[in-house]
C-alpha cells in the first residue's frame, strides 16, 4: 500500500486553504500583519532620552555656591550655577584630583589629570583634564557659571563623580607665564571654596538601551516570519 495515498476524510485541514471564503482568510492576514507591525512599533524606546547630571555644593570661608553638570547629546558636558561672596575679579576654577574635604580644600589634592598633561586653558590640547579656566565674579560679588567642557566627563573615564570642584582665589594664568606654578596649577592662589561632585540624575544603563535594540531587533525578525508564512 502507497504511503501517499490518502484515505477519505484523514486529510489534514490546512485553516488557509481550507477557508472557503477567501474575503475572510485576506482579512485575517491583513490582520495578523498589522497586530505583528503594532509590536514592532511599540518595541521602540518611547522614553525621551535622559542625560547624566551631577551637582556639588561649593562651601569657603564667605563663600557659597552650587553647580550642576548636565551630560549634552554631544558628548560635552555643561556646567551652570551661581557663587556667591567672591569680590569682583577672575578666579581659577578646576576639577581636583579627589573629592575629600577632610582637611578643608587643601586635601583634594592636584588638579584632576589622568593624561599626565601640563596646566592650560581650556581649549588647550595640553591641559589637565580639571582645566576648566576662570569665572568671573560681578559688582554684587556673584559668579554666574556658565562652562561647557569637551573634556569632564560624568561616565566611564575621566568621570568626575566623587571628585572635589575648586575655586580659587586668584586669577588661572593657563599654564601662559614664567611663574614657577603657572605649569602645574595656573598660579590660580589660595582654595576659596570647594565641594564634592555627586550624582544627580543617571542616565538608563547601556546594558537597557542595548536590551531594547535587541527587542526591536525580534520583533522585526517575528513580522517579517509571519508575513513570509503567510504569502
Ligand atoms: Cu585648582
Ligand atoms: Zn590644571
Amino acid at each position: 500500500m502507497c504511503l501517499n495515498t490518502i484515505v477519505p476524510g484523514t486529510e489534514r485541514a490546512d485553516p488557509f486553504t481550507a477557508n472557503p471564503r477567501p474575503d475572510n482568510l485576506k482579512m485575517f492576514k491583513t490582520l495578523l500583519l498589522v497586530a505583528a507591525a503594532v509590536v514592532v512599533a511599540s518595541a521602540g524606546p518611547v522614553e525621551e532620552e535622559k542625560m547624566n547630571k551631577a551637582i556639588v555644593k561649593l562651601v569657603g570661608d564667605g563663600v557659597v555656591g552650587a553647580v550642576t553638570f548636565t551630560e549634552q547629546k554631544d558628548g560635552k558636558v555643561r556646567l551652570t550655577g551661581t557663587i556667591t561672596g567672591m569680590p569682583p575679579g577672575e578666579y581659577g576654577f578646576h576639577v581636583h584630583e579627589t573629592g575629600d574635604i577632610t582637611k578643608g580644600c587643601g586635601s583634594t589634592g592636584s588638579h584632576y589629570n589622568p593624561e599626565g598633561k601640563d596646566h592650560g586653558h581650556p581649549t588647550d590640547e595640553n591641559r589637565h583634564v580639571g582645566d576648566l579656566g576662570n569665572v568671573e565674579s560681578d559688582s554684587s560679588n556673584t559668579i554666574k557659571v556658565d562652562i561647557v567642557d569637551h573634556l569632564i566627563k560624568l561616565t566611564g573615564d575621566h568621570s568626575i563623580i566623587g571628585r572635589g570642584l575648586v575655586l580659587h582665589a586668584g586669577k588661572d594664568d593657563y599654564g601662559r607665564t614664567d611663574h614657577p606654578d603657572s605649569k602645574t596649577t595656573g598660579n590660580a592662589g589660595g582654595r576659596a571654596a570647594c565641594g564634592v561632585i555627586g550624582i544627580l540624575e543617571e542616565a538608563p544603563s547601556r546594558n537597557s538601551a542595548s536590551t531594547s535594540t535587541s527587542n526591536i531587533i525580534t520583533a522585526i525578525s517575528m513580522y517579517s516570519l509571519i508575513a513570509i508564512l503567510l504569502n
